[in-house]
């Protein structure tokens, strides 16, 4: 058996026992700090993100001690980001460890980020003692911590007594997985950690969740509804969002697509779940399969403003049908009708469809097809010069050309992508071959994942990492380089510098001392902020020096910043959501 913290702890008590009286039955106690620790060793999670403090310092230390990897950063909504994507890659929940009031108010964004998502973490966070917070009587770092973070996750739970461990653990890690994961929020007063019992007991007060995710079957007739749908197309499309990534049914949607012979068009995070060179994949189509298609199968995807809410424009006109499988029952009906519900999670559904797919399906006919196949040759053809392209400065096309290929190359790299014009240009052009390779600013479009991600992505899979970040989107969490060089992770940032925030150009209306909002210094040295803590920084102004960097950090494995100097003129407001902007209807001259 191997030996938990509760053993040490027992064994250094019975030692000081003997020491001090001789007495041979000194209770064998254990702690809370202890008790925390071994119920998560006996779940399975060995990770915590964190960022050290009051009054979580020595927990952070015994976990180490415990064997557990304990990644300290910079800032806590970097280590939150890690955890929440941990949990998105591993199906177990993250775990972000914070000190009280504004160290778990950092963690919080990462915690909402996490719940919005559908990505399950617990955000630990120690907190002020509750006599004093509850009278406002300002204690250090004084804050109702439980009831703030109440609204932005999927559940929260404090833990007052060091008995009650083992049930607060099991329902947080309960909560976070089941249905549809999400962020959870666990508080532990600081009186907490050192509160002592009796070892034995403490030991059989822990619970080993079982089954944390169950399996949901969906209803028989639920199938049967969608089949009838499904048989009733003339133009099919299957939408995979990243709730269908998580879910690792791989095989059984490989199956479903391949079966069916049904265009396929994956979401963002989707991208890589079949390889994006597929030929029933539908991405180099978008604009066409949304507007012609009559039966959409949504998998794991929303209905949400990625997807233009399901209608308007983008939709066009001709009348659909929607099949959805969702976990979440709610989900349907959230923006159009769902003509065929399939509530259960993503494996059981696909493999229901399958079955009452029966042998002698027929494919979609081919003038749905074959409208789609021209349609991604023209764009296809369309696109291949622009990213072979050597322009200097490097435009947005020549510079992912280069990572494109890059990524090809090595289909096991895990893409790290924000920024405006870098997230939506590295989103359509570089091609991804393999599931859950690809981790992106979700459905909140949110800058400041990066190195949270990447760091948890090196740490959680081992492979090597590539970061592709607007100069921007680079800013929010730049600091966790240092932690990226302090553990010697196999991060290659590329920050893809157009000296601002969608253009480097913007100009102050006024004429003033004040630079526009948008735009930083110009040509910044990131690259030299990698350097100063060891890592490899590279200035580099061509694709072909931006390969060369690339291709050398993922051989070696170092720590390397490219700062990829773009061209100031080359993007677009808002990339590709401008539409999204309000504009002044009252413009001064
Ligand atoms: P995308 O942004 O890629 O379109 P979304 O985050 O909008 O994806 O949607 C993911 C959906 O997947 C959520 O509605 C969530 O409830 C669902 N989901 C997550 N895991 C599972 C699962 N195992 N089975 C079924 N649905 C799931
Ligand atoms: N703050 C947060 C937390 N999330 C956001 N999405 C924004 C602000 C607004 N925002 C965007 O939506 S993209 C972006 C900001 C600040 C940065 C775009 O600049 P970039 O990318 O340098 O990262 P490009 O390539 O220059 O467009
Ligand atoms: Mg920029």
């Amino acid at each position: 058996m191997s030996s938990t913290a509760t053993d040490t702890l027992a064994k250094q008590s019975s030692e000081e026992g003997e020491i001090a009286g001789g007495h041979s039955a000194a209770t064998e106690l254990t702690d809370g700090f202890h008790l925390i620790i071994d119920a998560l060793k006996l779940n399975d999670i060995d990770t915590i993100y964190g960022v050290p403090g009051i009054p979580i310092t020595d927990f952070g230390r015994l976990a180490q001690a415990e064997g557990m990897r304990v990644i300290s950063f910079r800032h806590e909504q970097h280590a939150g980001n890690a955890a929440a994507i941990a949990g998105y890659l591993t199906q177990k929940p993250g775990i972000c460890l914070t000190v009280s009031a504004p160290g778990f108010l950092n963690g919080l964004t990462a915690l909402a980020n996490a719940t919005t998502n559908c990505f399950p973490m617990i955000l630990i966070s120690g907190s002020s003692e509750r006599e004093i917070v509850d009278l406002q009587q300002g204690d250090y770092e004084e804050m109702d911590q439980l009831a703030i973070a109440k609204p932005l996750c999927k559940a929260a739970f404090r833990i007052l007594h060091a008995e009650d461990i083992g049930i607060g653990i099991a329902r947080a890690i309960r909560a976070a997985c089941s249905g549809r994961p999400g962020g959870v929020y666990l508080d532990l007063p600081a009186k907490l950690f050192g509160q002592t019992m009796d070892a034995t007991a403490g030991e059989k007060s822990l619970i080993k969740v079982v089954d944390p995710a169950p399996r949901q079957l969906p209803a028989p007739d639920a199938v049967a509804r969608a089949i009838d749908v499904l048989k009733g197309a003339r133009r099919p499309l299957i939408i995979l969002g990243k709730g269908a990534a998580y879910a690792r049914a791989d095989e059984e949607i490989r199956a479903l697509v391949e079966k069916s012979g049904i265009p396929y068009l994956p979401m963002s995070m989707a991208k890589g779940l079949l390889p994006d060179d597929h030929p029933q994949s539908a991405g180099a189509a978008r604009s066409l399969v949304l507007k012609e298609a009559d039966v959409v199968v949504m998998i794991g995807a929303r209905l949400n403003w990625l997807l233009s809410h399901g209608k308007g424009k983008t939709w066009g006109d001709q009348p659909k049908q929607f099949i959805q499988i969702d976990i979440e029952p709610k989900e349907m009906d959230s923006n159009v009708e769902i003509a065929a519900p399939l509530v259960g999670d993503i494996g059981s559904c696909v493999s229901a469809l399958l079955e009452s797919m029966g042998d002698g399906w027929t494919a979609p006919p081919a003038d749905w097809t074959g409208a789609i196949d021209a349609k991604k040759e023209t764009n296809l053809a369309r696109m291949a010069p622009k990213l072979q392209n050597n322009n200097v400065p490097m435009d947005f096309h020549g510079a992912l050309g280069a990572l494109r290929r890059i990524i090809k190359e090595r289909p096991d790299a895990i893409l790290v992508n924000e920024g405006a014009n870098t997230l939506d240009f590295a989103r359509s052009i570089i091609d991804m071959y393999q599931p859950r390779k690809r981790l992106d600013v979700g459905t909140w479009g949110v800058m400041g994942i990066g190195m949270g991600f990447a760091i948890a992505a090196a740490v959680e899979t081992g492979k090597p990492v590539l970061a592709v970040e607007g100069d921007s989107a680079f800013g929010f969490s730049g600091m966790e380089i240092e932690t990226i060089c302090r553990y010697n992770l196999p991060v290659c940032v590329v920050v893809f510098n157009n000296n601002g925030i969608y253009r480097g150009t913007d100009v102050n209306p006024t004429g003033g001392p004040d630079v526009a909002t948008t735009v930083f210094v110009k040509d910044s040295r990131y690259d030299k902020m990698m350097e100063a803590f060891g890592g490899i920084g590279v200035y580099a102004t061509t694709p072909d020096e931006l390969s060369r960097a690339v291709n050398e950090a993922m051989e070696s494995g170092r720590p390397t910043l490219v700062n990829a100097v773009i061209d100031e003129n080359a993007g677009t407001e808002s990339g590709r959501i401008g539409n999204l902007n309000p504009q002044s209807a009252v413009s001064k001259k």
